[in-house]
């Protein structure tokens, strides 16, 4: 039996269409893989523990369990509606996932991979409390971006060490975090180098994406891996009561006991799939930003508890909204529920966008344009047009159809299938799109040059030949686009009384004596015009939301740095109406700063003020003279107002 997984969705926040990247191609491969005779098990479920977990229930105010309930079903509901039908989708904060969690950890203690080590930890003296991963936000040690806790997500995308992430600040309250001292627990990563240069050149298969980046950063450095963190929530490491499991051990472990439950539920037998020796038939889908984890922590953590290796990791490129980055912040979204099904939009339209708008390992860009344009011309003018029209004529004029199949018509079909399956084994679901495309393409073409229309007022006998080749054609399109677009087919399948729901690739070929039809239905509906403006506006006001800054959050303001400063000097700066050159003490520092206040106050006016200092703003130059920070000021129809504390305080104080 092949395995085949999605990432699991982090159970704290709504689906988006970044999220479909992974599921629905997934879903496409299983259902050509069991059509191609192929026995399949295809599971998934919710992330249900971790830091963005916890930061977001406290954010809400709710327990972490209320949070995970509530995405948990969400994310059911989501995946059922798109037709993304898994044997099982579980939790990861499950009793089952528990209890295999510590039997793994457990063996690896037993086998000398996991050892404890004091070490500095980000610590917020304010919260009085660890800040484990995304409790902290700092800058990068390896390429200086602002990072998370244990991630470089806006950088260099690293996986980041507790305790390497440097000027750390605490998430909740915005201070300065310090380092402390805590003893933690290792996965000692280091010693599975060896096996995993060899594991990636020679073993591994998958998207060239994923295995060229896990090589790399194999090759270049491999850290000891702390696996412990300071919180309530997760899996609790064997004999530390205060400690649990890092999320990323837990998780991929549910890949394990998902199956484990997944085989109660359909008599399957686990141990075959997971410990069945090196390398087992096992496919992870993921997406490109979690590849460290599945092709560098997983292996290294099966090998060390032998258990058996994954065959492939699939990544899938990332996705763009309306030509920009996806970014859920800066309003760069489309939600899957609220945005796509509850606007009354086919789920079978997405699937196809998804899979057939470039290849998998690509970055894939959605727009409401594009899906219309998808849509109206080749779902609809090309495949729709095809199937409804022969139905439709076969329907109307004959009601059966005697099949009388030419082999070139056959041989046509068997050159698409055969493509299709080959591109299926390549994980290349856009090359699969366009060949039965192209054979809608070829259907409409010999449709239209037989011209059934005229030919059945001459020759009724030969009529029934030409469509008994297009019904064949028909069929041959229901079964190779079953699995992109499920529910359309199989309600287009109904007129021709065929069931596409058990059929195989083969039944493509496979000539029935007589095809007896029904009214048929329009397989699709046209996106009109009204309707992508409609979609394009709410996306709009969602950006400019988010742009113009309706909120800041707490760190936002954080990362601004205002002290009072005090003016030591201030002379005009020549040649210019505006600009004074000033020198300010901000604490322990003489800073020249320059400011537009030159139409308010006379220099002589200033020594001696006190005022905000912005310390930490970019160095400008100003008519050439150097400044380095910005004072704040009023903005009275543009004249500035200068602002002074309201009592005296030492120079340097912080502003918050
Ligand atoms: N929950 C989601 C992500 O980082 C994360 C995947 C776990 S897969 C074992 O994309
Ligand atoms: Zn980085």
């Amino acid at each position: 039996m092949k395995l085949v997984t999605c990432g699991l969705p982090y159970a704290n926040g709504k689906a988006h269409i970044g999220h479909l990247r992974t599921y629905i191609p997934a879903d496409v491969y299983v259902r050509y893989l069991r059509m191609m005779g192929e026995d399949v098990l295809f599971i998934c479920g919710s992330d249900c523990h971790g830091t963005p977990i916890v930061v977001n229930a406290e954010k809400e105010g709710v327990s972490p369990k209320e949070l995970v309930d509530r995405y948990h079903e969400h994310f059911k509901k989501v995946f059922k509606e798109l037709g993304v039908e898994f044997d099982f989708y579980g939790r990861t904060d499950a009793e089952y996932n528990h209890r295999r969690t510590q039997e793994i950890v457990k063996t690896l203690m037993e086998k000398g991979y996991v050892y404890p080590k004091e070490i500095e930890l980000a610590y917020c003296p304010k919260c009085d409390r660890f800040l484990p991963d995304r409790y902290v936000e700092g800058i990068c040690p390896y390429c200086g971006a602002v990072a998370r806790g244990d991630e470089c997500d806006q950088g260099c995308g690293r996986h980041l060490e507790p305790g390497e992430i440097l000027e750390p600040k605490c998430k909740i309250c915005g201070s300065k975090a310090i380092y402390r001292r805590q003893k933690h627990y290792f996965f000692k990563l280091t010693a599975f180098k060896e096996f995993l240069l060899d594991y990636l050149e020679n073993k591994l298969e998958g998207t060239s994406n994923a295995l060229n980046y896990a090589k790399e950063w194999v090759r270049r450095e491999l850290k000891d891996w702390c696996i412990t963190r300071n919180l309530e929530w997760g899996v609790k490491f064997p004999g530390e009561e205060n400690l649990v499991v890092y999320v990323w051990v837990d998780a991929p472990i549910g890949y394990v006991s998902f199956t484990e439950e997944a085989c109660k539920l359909k008599g399957c037998n686990w141990e075959e799939i997971w410990r069945n020796g090196e390398i087992s038939d096992i496919v992870h889908f993921i997406g490109l930003d979690i590849v460290y984890h599945h092709c560098i922590f997983w292996p290294a953590m099966l090998k060390g508890a032998e258990y058996s290796l994954p065959k492939a990791v699939v990544a899938s490129g990332m996705v763009k909204v309306e030509g920009k980055t996806f970014s859920k912040s800066r309003g760069y979204v489309v939600w899957v529920e609220d945005d796509y099904l509850k606007a009354g939009f086919d789920p079978d339209y997405l699937r196809y966008y998804i899979v057939s708008y470039t290849s998998h390992e690509k970055d894939l860009n959605f727009s409401w344009n594009v899906l219309k344009e998808k849509v109206n011309n080749e779902l609809i003018g090309t495949l729709g047009n095809f199937i409804y029209r022969v139905l439709h004529f076969a329907w109307k004029n004959f009601g059966e159809v005697r099949m009388r199949v030419d082999e070139e018509i056959l041989e046509k079909i068997r050159e698409v299938k055969e493509k299709i399956e080959k591109s299926i084994r390549a994980w290349e679901f856009k090359e699969v799109c366009d060949a039965f495309m192209e054979l809608a393409t070829f259907g409409n073409e010999y449709f239209q040059y037989k011209k059934p229309w005229e030919l059945i007022k001459k020759d009724r006998d030969e009529c029934e030949r030409v469509l008994a080749n297009a019904i064949q054609l028909v069929k041959a399109l229901i079964v190779f686009s079953y699995p992109v677009m499920p529910k359309s087919m199989e309600k287009v399948a109904k007129a021709m009384n065929f069931d596409v729901k058990s059929a195989k690739i083969d039944s493509a070929l496979e000539v029935d004596e007589v095809v007896k039809l029904e009214k048929p239905v329009l397989p699709f509906k046209k996106i009109e015009d009204e309707k992508v403006r409609e979609m394009e506006e709410v996306l709009m006001r969602r950006i400019e939301g988010a742009e113009g800054g309706e909120f800041i959050d707490v760190n936002d303001f954080a990362k601004l740095d205002i002290r009072i400063g005090k003016i030591l000097k201030a002379e005009r700066v020549k040649g210019s109406k505006k600009l004074i050159r000033l020198e300010v003490d901000v604490g322990g520092e003489v800073r020249q700063v320059v400011a537009g206040i030159a139409e308010t106050y006379k220099p002589e006016e200033l020594v001696g003020k006190l005022v905000p200092v912005l310390v930490n703003i970019k160095p400008a130059k100003l008519m050439g003279v150097e400044s380095r920070g910005m004072i704040l000021a009023v903005d009275v129809d543009g004249k500035a107002v200068l602002l002074e504390p309201e009592r005296d305080v030492p120079v340097g104080s912080k502003v918050r």
